[in-house]
């Protein structure tokens, strides 16, 4: 575990070891996040999406990382900034697409936008738009895999800015005094829209309210997906094995504004620059080809990828637009 003194964690200078098979299909989630926000932003620009748009663009290592170290049935919950925690989970680019678009044919039949994504039959729970809120959801799902003994574990993302609200103390409490299997994975990426963390926290490690409950905690940057991925096994294995809960704080960085209406100028280019050097993307890319992938099986990917993600724009433009009226039957 590491240290709690610093609130900035320095990258490492060692990668965790890490083999072509292992690192390849994680550095595809996260190009394919990539590419697919990078076509949201587009078509939002150009009105063809609606509503609020939170990108993750910079932080996809962190989702791509911890959902590796899930069991497909595990459960998933996350914030309004859930496109890549969705795509992890196994939702397809084409249904998270069309759900952006507000068509028929998207996740939540076009209704829920961005922000509340969901696939019960994917485990993915959400998507939620209150800050904090879904901290308690999470605690309830881990609650009902203890109860009826399948071994299921939450995974539970929210940002820095959630560690103030009252929702975030009390998952976090339960969560602890029920011994719930849930590993709370704080994405600090030490802005709450345009609240830097000092602004925010009188004590910038997060990962320090776990000792209130006698809960294990862990801290660590999260540019390696591999390496995040490897922590978050232990949490994940902690949890199910003993259903002890960690809180795990990962510091990260949006490349882009809150949302699609915030320039982010609260920040300057030097700062944006220097984290765009750390991009986790690259890094990844970078790894494959020190470690023999080569340049034709990379280029193949990434052709790959762009056709799915193109693929996915055309079949959100070309289904039928959401249905104006409510209820839907919900079936089981
Ligand atoms: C209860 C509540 N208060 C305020 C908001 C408005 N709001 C939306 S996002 C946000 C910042 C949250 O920052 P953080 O938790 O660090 O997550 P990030 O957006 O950085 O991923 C705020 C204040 C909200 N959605 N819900």
């Amino acid at each position: 575990m590491s240290t709690p003194e610093k609130a900035r964690v320095e990258p490492d200078d060692e990668p965790v070891v890490a083999t072509v098979d292992e690192l390849k299909p994680l550095y595809r989630q996260m190009l394919a996040i990539r590419r697919l926000e990078e076509a949201s932003a587009k078509a939002y620009s150009q009105g063809k999406i609606g509503g609020f748009l939170h990108l993750i663009i910079g932080q996809e290592a962190v989702c791509v990382g911890a959902t590796a170290a899930l069991r497909p049935d595990d459960y998933v919950v996350a914030t309004y900034r859930d496109h890549g925690h969705a795509y992890a989970k196994g939702i397809s680019a084409r249904a998270m697409m069309a759900e952006l678009y507000g068509k028929k044919t998207g996740l939540v039949k076009g209704l829920g936008g961005s922000m509340h994504f969901f696939d019960k039959g994917k485990g993915f729970l959400g998507g939620h738009g209150i800050v904090g809120g879904h901290v308690p959801i999470a605690a309830g799902a881990a609650f009902a895999a203890k109860y009826r003994g399948d071994g299921r574990v939450a995974l539970c993302f929210f940002g820095e800015g959630a560690s103030t609200i009252g929702g975030f103390a009390e998952g976090l409490a339960l969560a602890a005094l029920w011994k719930l299997p849930v590993v709370l994975i704080c994405e600090n990426n030490q802005y709450s829209m345009g609240t830097p963390l000092y602004r925010s926290l009188a004590v910038e490690d997060v990962s320090m309210r776990a000792l209130a409950h006698g809960m294990a905690r862990d801290r660590f940057d999260g540019d390696d997906v591999l390496k995040v991925k490897q922590r978050i096994a232990i949490a994940v294995e902690r949890a199910r094995e003993t259903n002890e809960p960690t809180l795990v704080e990962v510091i990260t960085y949006r490349f882009r504004g809150h949302s699609m209406s915030d320039p982010g100028l609260y920040r300057t280019k030097e700062e944006v620059e220097e984290w765009r050097r750390r991009d986790p993307l690259n890094r990844t890319r970078v790894r494959l080809e020190e470690l023999g992938m080569p340049a034709a099986d990379l280029e193949a990917l990434e052709a790959d990828v762009k056709a799915e993600i193109e693929d996915a724009v055309h079949f959100a433009e070309t289904s039928p637009p959401a249905d104006e009226y409510f209820p839907y039957v919900i079936k089981e």
